[in-house]
Parts: structure tokens; sequence; C-alpha cells
């Protein structure tokens, strides 16, 4: 339920924004500009509405106090937040006043809003899910607090050189975050090195403190998460790394100046960058430091106020708190809840590893290996001693329950350990977070299930009870409401404007598909969506999208499992039928990819340079024009899908089978009256089930078909027999688009010509290209479109991250 009573009357503190905005540019800014700047005027707008979210602020603060119910903490490396300016004026209903402030000063919020930075904190789909997830529980008026890291530089800036990537440093607290209020008086202290200490307590007992450590300061800025229209603003607590005093006088007494400045700097580094890879781990230690760092401020944090009100009595801590880990990047907090427990509160062992498992739970992102954490054991020893004791401890007694269950199975044994035996010992950190939560789920109902058969199958027979699903789902505030104003005014006028907040209502536009001046309306609003996205691609690109053709977008991080090179594939097909004059049934499109490569990961780098010379030659060529267009839109991020999706006729959803967990772009797309081409994989096979097969173009090889396909692999004779595909091959073998850079594409033709290809691109080439021109036939028939976009929509409901908190809120969280 929603209600207002919690809603604050701000008048007192705040009078009409646009005298607020005066004083704050004059004043808090201190400018005295004759012409007025946007920049600052953006600031002293974002300060205006900040002051009027303070007073509700403060009351759900309160409340929660008071009503000292149970509490959810979601712990995250990362928190892609984009924007927050538009969303928070939304969300207090401040449009039309802030609209008219603005009015005064020549310009509109749509401008002003283009001057703030997207919080970049964050690499993609995990990240979003986040600050979906934060969303969606202050809309549900949820007691729930997000702790992540304060990175001075968030994913990296892409833009295009020569067609190559080429990454520069996102600095977006430059000019100040008019969002976070610093909260010094919550300073926490995280140890690092030394070792662990034995010793006796007074009464007899046994004890261990961790000794002589280097130190760091964790200083929180707290972010508010305003919900929808209902007076609760939620927080997100972000940590920063400071160095501390003891850590520079130990230097300076020692005499060394520099020494100690430099150490300053060690430790300052640890909240410095975003790591920039999503989809394979790189073991370096500044990481497992960042991870520790948030794990050890965040847990001392909720522990402080636990003993503030109850002191040393922790009976009821259990059934009053739950920790949500997004992955195993904060995994730690396993470890650190029991070691404070332990050595600071003084619990034993038993009553510490209860509290800690019926709190903690686990969230998976990923079946892809090579994305799995393992911290190496003796880089743990050194960094963090007393957190390596304790994971040898549990490693030693979860071991000791294997062996009750499979007495004498050895094997079993060394495939469940938390270690990882070898010259090299490791950490299995999903172990962790297994064997230290009460529940473990995946993301989406065929990765739930590949969870429990694959990756986790020894485990999901020992504790079946702790596998569960939440398939994902993207807030329908920003993704629908906020960013897609005039199908959202034409859907309030349909329907009403309940569907906000219950994205079952969206049903109700069924009744509409064959209603000729709805889908009249909803055919002029796609278009003039469709001007926005041209226009951004025109200034971003130098290229004209004509809004007739089929909009056909493919944005996601690049990497060999999306396939998106089996988009560009298609793309050159296209580009040949073309020149070879078979352009009978070739409807007219715009292709678009978009996404950031880990700037370590060559063969994703060198896919985006295929992909800017396939459109460098298809751009240039005259005779192509009146077909296809096809553009690589750089630096691809929240805000840039804020228009993408509003403006997508046809969206891209193309992994191997059993490779994208769940994917939530998809749902975006969606909910915008996208259609989707796509596998069955991930939250795709949810999306082609709730808008049924007539509205959705499938293809490809799935999960179980894959392995009998694997084993008969061959690339080359595929290519052999299928016309389409050699010619495509012989386009690119023969250098067409790289006449002066020769060979540079040889590692992706090898890649599709490896019978081993993980990603078997080759086999399925012919679904993907019979599904396309199925989607373009469909798009061709405009108002049968028009009914398969609307039933996109119409039974997006389920895609709602309310319905998914609502979810863990019943089964996981039990609030
Ligand atoms: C780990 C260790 C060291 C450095 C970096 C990392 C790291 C960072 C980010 C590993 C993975 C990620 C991000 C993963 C991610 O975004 N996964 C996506 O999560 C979405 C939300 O559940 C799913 O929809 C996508 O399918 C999944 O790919």
């Amino acid at each position: 339920m929603i209600n207002r009573e919690n809603q604050v009357e701000t008048d007192e503190m705040c009078g009409e924004i646009s005298s607020d905005l005066l004083r704050h540019y004059n004043y808090t800014l201190g400018r005295l500009d004759r012409q007025i700047q946007p920049a600052y005027l953006y600031k002293a707008l974002a300060l205006s509405i900040r002051d009027r979210l303070m007073e509700s602020w403060r009351v759900t603060r309160e409340q929660e106090e008071i009503k000292k119910s149970k509490r959810v903490f979601y712990l995250s490396l990362e928190f892609l937040l984009g924007r927050a300016l538009t969303n928070a004026i939304e969300n207090l209903e401040l449009e039309e006043e802030a609209q008219q402030a603005l009015r005064d000063y020549g310009t509109t919020l749509e401008d002003v809003q283009e001057q703030e930075l997207d919080a970049g904190l964050g690499n993609g789909g995990l990240g979003r899910l986040a600050a979906c997830f934060l969303d969606s529980c202050a809309t549900l008026q949820l007691p729930v607090t997000g702790y992540g890291i304060r990175y001075e530089y968030g994913m990296f800036h892409q833009r295009i050189e020569r067609g190559f990537q080429v990454e520069s440093p996102d600095h977006w607290l430059l000019d100040g975050n008019p969002w976070e209020i610093e909260r010094a008086d919550r300073t926490r202290t995280i140890k690092f090195y030394g070792y662990s200490e034995h010793y006796t307590h007074d009464n007899g007992e046994h004890g261990v403190r961790w000794s002589g450590t280097s130190d760091v300061k964790a200083l929180p800025y707290d972010m508010p998460i305003p919900g929808y229209r209902n007076g609760t603003v939620n927080t997100l607590r972000l940590w920063q790394a400071v160095a501390s005093d003891e850590f520079n006088l130990d230097e300076f007494n020692a005499g060394d100046y520099t020494e100690a400045v430099a150490a300053k700097n060690q430790a300052e580094q640890i909240t410095m960058v975003l790591y920039p890879n999503d989809s394979s781990v790189n073991g370096k230690a500044l990481r497992l430091r960042q991870q520790y760092f948030l794990a050890s401020a965040s847990m001392q944090d909720v522990l402080a106020d636990w003993a503030a009100d109850n002191g040393e009595d922790f009976s009821d801590f259990a059934s009053k708190h739950c920790f949500q880990l997004n992955d195993t990047h904060p995994t730690l907090a396993v470890a650190e809840l029991m070691r404070l427990l332990i050595d600071e509160h003084f619990l034993a062992w038993d009553q510490a590893w209860q509290i800690t498992t019926q709190t903690m739970a686990y969230t998976n992102h990923t079946l892809l290996p090579e994305a799995l954490e393992k911290w190496s054991v003796r880089l743990m020893q050194e960094l963090l001693p007393r957190i390596m004791d304790i994971i040898y401890e549990v490693n030693a007694r979860f071991l000791a329950e294997v062996t009750l269950r499979w007495p004498g199975d050895t094997e079993r044994q060394r495939h469940l350990s938390l270690i990882e035996e070898g010259d090299d010992p490791h950490v299995r950190m999903a172990y962790l977070a297994i064997v230290g939560s009460s529940s473990v789920n995946g993301v989406a109902a065929l990765h739930s299930q590949l969870l429990k058969a694959g990756l986790f199958k020894n485990f999901y027979e020992l504790w079946p009870n702790k596998f569960n699903n939440k398939t994902n789902g993207v807030t329908p505030r920003r993704w629908l409401a906020f960013c897609n104003r005039p199908l959202s005014n034409l859907i309030n006028e349909t329907i009403g404007d309940n569907w906000v907040t219950d994205l079952d209502k969206l049903n109700e536009l069924k009744k509409f598909t064959n209603d000729p001046s709805f889908c009249a309306k909803w055919d002029q609003i796609k278009k003039s969506n469709k001007e926005n996205l041209a226009d951004l691609v025109m200034e971003q690109c130098g290229v004209q999208f004509d809004t007739e053709y089929m909009f056909d977008v493919q944005v996601k991080r690049i990497h060999e499992y999306k396939r998106q090179l089996l988009n560009i594939l298609h793309v050159i097909h296209l580009y040949d039928r073309i020149k070879r004059g078979d352009t009978q049934n070739l409807k007219p499109r715009c292709v678009l990819i978009g996404g950031k490569a880990a700037p370590g990961y060559a063969q994703a780098k060198l896919t985006i340079k295929l992909i800017n010379n396939v459109a460098a030659v298809i751009n240039a060529d005259p005779g192509v024009a009146s077909y296809l267009k096809f553009v690589f839109l750089p630096n691809y991020r929240v805000s840039s899908m804020e228009v993408i999706c509003a403006a997508t006729d046809l969206s891209e959803q193309i992994s191997t089978a059993g490779k994208e967990a769940s994917g939530t772009g998809n749902m975006k797309f969606m909910m915008n009256g996208a259609v989707t081409i796509g596998t069955y994989d991930g939250a795709n096979i949810e999306i082609l089930d709730a808008v049924g097969p007539e509205n959705f173009f499938l293809f490809g090889l799935k999960v179980e078909e894959l392995p009998e396909y694997r084993r008969l692999h061959q690339p080359s004779q595929i290519i052999e027999q299928d016309e389409d595909l050699r010619r495509v091959m012989q386009l690119l073998e023969c250098g067409h688009f790289n006449l002066f850079e020769p060979g540079l594409f040889e590692p992706i033709v090898a890649a599709v010509r490896n019978p081993y290809d993980p990603w078997m691109v080759a086999a399925d080439f012919r679904a993907y290209i019979e599904a396309q021109q199925m989607a373009s036939n469909a798009y061709d028939d405009r108002t049968s479109w028009l009914q398969r976009s609307i039933m996109n929509t119409a039974t997006s409901g389920r895609f709602s991250s309310d319905r998914t908190i609502r979810e863990y809120a019943q089964d996981i969280w039990k609030l």
C-alpha cells in the first residue's frame, strides 16, 4: 500500500522553487553571473529539490527507528544510479513547479537535466539492478538501506578513435555532487595486514584480537532514494576511504614525511576507481581491499546501531536484520560479521554462526566459470589474516558436516571445500556465500534451474531448501513513466495512472490493440521518440537515421557470449544482399549497437572496431542508404538508454543459450513497446511466455540441444553449405572492411570458424537470419506490428522490479 501519511509539508522550510533556485544560485553557489550558466542552474535546482527531500528523509529514518521492525541491507560493489534530478522531481510530483521556475530563465527541465553527469558507479546489469531495487524498496516503503562504495572515478568514458574504443577517466565528483550528504560522525575504522593475537580474558576464557594492523578510515556519504509520491526517502550509504591519522603517525615517528604521504595515498586508493570488468575476475589485491572495506564498514555500521540500543544482547539480532549479497563481491561480510561478533562482542562461535547464516542471503548473477570469484589464500592471509582464520574454521566445520552426510566420500569433500587446493590455493567465494547464507537465488527461472543442476549441484543436494529463483525486474518509473512521457501520458489517458505502482494494470491495454485511434497515437509517439534518437545518432555519429525505417537495437556490455558478432554478420548479410541486388523483401533498417568493452578484453574491443569499420563502408555507400544504416553509439550509459529504449522497434537479445543469467535491458525495451528477437535464454524465456510466440521472434539452439551440437560443430562446413554465410565470411576474409588494415579481423574470423567456438555463432546464423526476415516482414505490415508493440507493453507487468522486490521481501527477507 502506498500512502501519503508521512508526506511532509515542507512549505515552512522551502519557499517557491523559483525563489529557492535564485537563492541557491546566488548564495549557496555564490554566482553573480550576468548570463545564467546552465551547469550552475542545474546545481541550484538540484539543491532546491534536495531541500524538499530532507524532511521526508528524516521522518522516514525516525519512523524506522520507532517501529524497530526488521531492516534489510543491500550490499553491492555497484549502484548504477544514472541521473537523479528528473527522478527526484517526478517522484516528488514537482514537475510543473520546476518547469515554471525554469521558464524565468528561458530554459526547460529537459535541457537542464542534460547538465547532470550520470552516477556511473557500476558496470552494467548487476549495478543497474541494485539501483532499480532501491527505487522499488522506497516505493513499496520497505526499510531497505543500500551499502556501497563512493568511487572517485566511476565507469570509464568511452570514445571512438579511428574505430577503436578509447577509455578516459570518469571524474564524476569533480564539480561536486549535490545529492550526497557527508556523515563524518559515522566514520568507521577498517583493519588491514597485521596478525591474529590470542589472549586470555579476565574471566579465563580464550579470545582473539586482530593486532598490528594498518588502518584505513571509512567515511560515509548518504544519498537519498525517494519513493514514488509516497513521502518515503530511503538511504544509499556509500563509503569513501580516507587515510587514518594513526596510519600517518607511525610513518611520522619514523621521521619520513614523504613515506607518510605515500601511505596516505595508498589508503585513499581503495575507493579511487570502479573495476571495469563485468564478466571475468582479475584477482587484483586492490579489488579485494575494496570488497573487505565495504563489508567491514557496513557490518560495523549496523552493529554499532544495534549495540547503541541493545548493548551486548544479540538474541534478537537475527530476527531484525537481513543482508542481501549482490553476487559474491560483498561476501567477506559473512566472515566479517563472524569476526565482529566473536572478537569484539565476545559471542561464542555457534551463536555467531547462527546469527550470520540466518541473516545472510546470496544472489548469483552468472554461470560463466571465468566470472566466479576466487581469491588466493596467500593474498588473503597477508591482507586479512584474521578473516582467513575464520574462513578456515568455517570450512573445517562445514567439511565435518559433509563427512557426516557422505562418510568416506573424499572426492565430494574436495569438490565442496571452500578452498580450492593446489600449488596456489584459492578461496571459492561463491561457496563461502552459500555456506554462510540461508538463501541462494538466481535471477531468472532458467538461470536458477541451471545453478541447481550444474554449478551448485552438490550444494543443492545438501540444502535443497536454500535455493530459489527471483526473476529480475526494472523500475517502471525510470524505465517507462519518466523516460517515455508521451507514451505514459497516452497510457494514463487510456487506463488511468495506477500502472505506475501496479504494472500488471498495463494488461488493460490489450483491449486497445484493435482501436485505430489508439494505435495511431501509439505509432505517432514511437515515431517522435525515434526522432529524438535520430538526433542523438546524428550528433554522436554523424549518420542520418530515417524514422520510417525499423530501428533495430542492441545495447549492452560487449561480450562474446552476448554475440554482437552475430548481429554484425546479419548486417553484413543485408549489405551483401543490397550489393547483389537481392532487394525483394528487403525492408529498410537502422541498426544501432552500443556498449563498453572491458579495457583488457581484446576480442570485445576488436568487435567494436569491426562494427565501426562495417558501419563506415555501409554509411558511405549511397546505393545502400535507402535500405540500411549502421552505427556504433559511443559511451552507452543509463541516460542514453532512457532515449534509446523509448525509440526502439526491435530489441536484440541474442546470447548463446544458457549464458545470459537474466538480462534486464530486454525488459526495458519490452515495456516501451519494442518487439524482441531473441534466444531461449535468461528472462527472454519469461518474456516470450508473457507476450506469446506471435509477438516475439524466437530463434536458435536451446540449452539442452547445445551439448550434442557442440560435439558435432563444424563451422567451416556450415559456412561452406550456407551460401549467405559463405558470402559474409568471404567479405570479412578478403578484407573488404579493412582494406588499409590488413589482417586486422583475423581473430574474429577464426572465432567463427573455431570448431570449439563456445558461443556457437555459426550454428545459430541461419536461424537468426530467418528470424530477422520474419521481423522485417512483420514490420512491413504496420497495423499488425503496432498490435505486437502494444502487446509487449501490455504484458510487461511481471518485469517490474516492484514484483521482484515483493518476492524478496516475502520469501527471503520475511518482512
Ligand atoms: C568481479 C571481480 C573483480 C572485478 C570485477 C568483478 C565483476 C564486476 C561486475 C564481475 C561481474 C560484474 C557484473 C556482472 C553483471 O552485470 N551480471 C549481469 O547481472 C544482471 C542482473 O542480474 C543480469 O541480468 C545479467 O544477465 C548478468 O550478466
